[in-house]
């Protein structure tokens, strides 16, 4: 009987592949849905048309690279600082802003950061890359540092079994 009871929560572990945490893509991607804000404005900086950081650590940085964590939501917001057409793409993952036009408008992107590597954001405004409007993404593997996963709980009732697999006709008789 021992052995049987294993074996169906063995199966039931199975059959329910978001009872446990670890080993599953989807719910590493819930466990890790921190939300990271980046601001950009648009500028000039050395003589080239570029991005400069706004806030945090990247604060005046000009076309700073934005650090992620796999799994991490993330937005982009971009501040048009002087009045020509700009927006932000990130070809390897498909998003393209608005074009923001006048000085002080702004738009955001946000998407997933499912995919480790280093990706370069662009203004897609022809001629704006080759002036200098481009940075680098990079998305690390793991956890952000200090930050706890928050993992779907997988307390369950203990009698929230499923029925048997077979009749027990055979165990009764011996
Ligand atoms: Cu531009």
């Amino acid at each position: 009987m021992r052995f049987s009871k294993t074996l169906i929560v063995a199966i039931w572990l199975a059959l329910n592949p978001f009872a446990l945490p670890s080993g599953n893509p989807h719910a590493q991607g819930a466990a890790t849905n921190a939300s990271v804000v980046f601001t950009l404005r648009t500028g000039i900086a050395e003589g080239r048309m570029v991005f400069l950081g706004v806030g945090g650590d990247i604060d005046g940085s000009v076309n700073p690279e934005l650090i992620l964590h796999q799994g991490e939501r993330v937005q982009i917001n971009l501040i048009n600082g002087e009045g020509a057409a700009h927006d932000i793409v990130v070809d390897l993952y498909g998003v393209r802003s608005n074009r923001v036009v006048g000085k002080g408008a702004s738009t955001s992107i946000s998407f997933v950061a499912d995919r480790t590597g280093s990706f370069a954001y662009y203004c897609a405004v022809p001629g704006h890359r080759e002036a200098g409007m481009q940075g680098r993404l990079r998305i690390e593997p793991g956890l952000r540092m200090g930050v706890r996963p928050v993992a779907p709980s997988i307390s369950r009732d203990p009698l929230d079994l499923p029925p048997p697999l077979h009749a027990r006709a055979a165990d009764c008789a011996g």
